[in-house]
């Protein structure tokens, strides 16, 4: 089959959106980590905005730091790549021109540190998951923000702003902090320049993507006439919020959507806690009733009144910025997860709990105590995380546990199969449940009663609990 690339760019079927810029007069002003399906979606479709609006400094060289998959995917395409934005029955496509080539850093680590280093690279953004910021080791992330602003400061060259992209809070303080971690010991000079001259804003970054399906694949090409097999599959819905803070140039990126802010603080709580707080509850509970995808879950009412319930709870330990409505942000989610053409697998958000759990959960359960209120829902979502651990669903059915921590549970569980101990176990893991938390016998007691009611019952009983809400 014959796959999407500069040359069949021009014969598409009508209909299709197409770069409206001269691609071969574009510069890399953007180095993006961690190319995966969310960059492609989001980052560089904001980044193709400024493009095709005729500020050609801004293409963007993608790089993987583990798999060679996408550029294996965009290399034969020359970067190409189609978002096919669904609502429902409405279909758009829109072919992106903003990732000119991508790097697989374990193959070539001195190309990717040469490129971040380079006089035109004014920004670089990052997606590199909430496991990402744990490592400064020289072939981590920070490793090489580290190895290129050094050499960005011995050549005199100003440096990149670095813009944190990952769904955690004060994701530009971790990276920051990441980054100055992997400055060789003793280098006082680099550390101090990166402390006073490179920015590290916040930011917060939303829309729904979730992984393509070989059927995706199929029904665009049956639509555009060629085959692209680094096609992403989004919602309309966009937002990207970046705290106001460079260190150089950027695009004008309030024209392409953005919106800049002096805090990203409360944004990113109020995102972390309603969108990703309910997506994680519907995956544990979703996926124990063997639910595949989030439409399915939030069509059932009893997950629907769980998912309310549950935002109830959280609304009431945040602060949203003005500007942010928060019953319309609230309406808007609901809809959001209902949207039944995304297709979006309960088993992708399932993934990582370990490094979820604490932002999405955890935080607000916390809060919640500190002013001596119970957090039914909440709690249940946890419980949900704890059975799932186990590796069966309700029907019996068996599945991996993919988390970094995956043999640290396994040790933790042992052989474990009562409530209590299993609830114990769990809770006495210091990298995910704080010792505040671990301490509330309230809280413990609460999630000893669900995980029993999850694995006598079975998630839709315990969905039912909030039926009569
Ligand atoms: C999801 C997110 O997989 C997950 O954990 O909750 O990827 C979610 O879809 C995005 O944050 C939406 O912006």
């Amino acid at each position: 089959m014959t796959r999407l690339s500069t040359a069949t760019l021009p014969g598409l079927r009508a209909g299709i959106e197409r770069p409206r810029y001269d691609r071969a007069g574009v510069r890399t002003g953007v180095v993006h980590l961690g190319i995966g399906a969310f960059h492609r979606a989001h980052q560089a479709f904001f980044f193709e905005h400024a493009l095709n609006a005729g500020d050609l400094r801004w293409g963007v060289t993608g790089a993987s730091l583990r798999s060679p998959a996408a550029h294996e995917a965009l290399a034969p395409q020359d970067g190409l790549y189609s978002v096919v934005t669904r609502d429902g029955a409405d279909e758009r496509v829109q072919v992106v021109g903003a990732v000119r080539d991508v790097l697989v850093a374990p193959q070539d680590p001195a190309a990717l540190v040469a490129r971040l280093a380079a006089r035109d690279t004014h920004i670089v953004t990052l997606t590199i998951t909430e496991k990402g910021y744990a490592s400064s080791a020289s072939d981590s992330a920070a490793g090489y923000l580290a190895a290129a602003l050094a050499q960005r400061r011995a050549n005199g060259i100003d440096p990149f702003t670095a813009i944190s992209c990952d769904n955690l809070s004060d994701n530009g303080g971790r990276l920051k902090q990441a980054v100055l971690a992997a400055v060789p010991k003793g280098d006082l000079a680099l550390a101090d320049w990166i402390e006073h001259q490179v920015a590290f804003p916040s930011s917060m970054v939303d829309r729904i993507v979730p992984a393509t399906l070989e059927d995706d694949i199929a029904r665009l090409t049956a639509r555009i006439g060629v085959e692209d097999r680094a096609m992403v599959k989004t919602e309309p819905f966009r937002q990207w919020v970046i705290e106001d803070r460079f260190s150089g140039p950027r695009p004008d990126l309030s024209a392409a959507g953005v919106q800049l802010t002096a805090d990203v603080a409360p944004w990113e709580e109020a995102k972390l806690r309603l969108l990703n707080g309910s997506h994680s509850a519907i995956a544990y509970l979703g996926g124990l009733a063997g639910i595949d995808f989030v439409h399915e879950v939030i069509a059932l009412p009893a997950a629907r009144a769980l998912v309310e319930t549950l935002m109830d709870e959280t609304a009431a330990t945040l602060a949203p910025p003005p500007g942010l409505d928060l019953p319309a942000y609230r309406a808007a989610l609901l809809a959001r997860f209902a949207n039944p053409a995304l297709q979006h697998r309960t088993r992708q958000i399932a993934m990582d709990g370990s490094q979820k759990l604490p932002q999405r959960l955890l935080a607000p359960i916390l809060a919640r105590l500190d002013r001596g209120r119970a957090a039914p829902a909440l709690t249940l979502a946890v419980a949900a995380w704890m059975a799932w651990t186990g590796g069966r669903n309700d029907l019996g059915a068996v599945h991996g546990v993919e988390d970094p921590l995956a043999m640290v549970i396994a040790d933790a569980l042992g052989n474990a199969t009562a409530p209590e101990d299993r609830v114990a176990a769990l809770l006495s893991l210091r990298q995910i449940f704080p010792a505040r938390l671990a301490d509330e016998q309230a809280f413990r007691k609460a999630l000893i009663a669900d995980l029993a009611l999850l694995q006598d019952q079975g998630a839709r009983a315990a969905f039912e609990r909030f039926s009569g809400r």
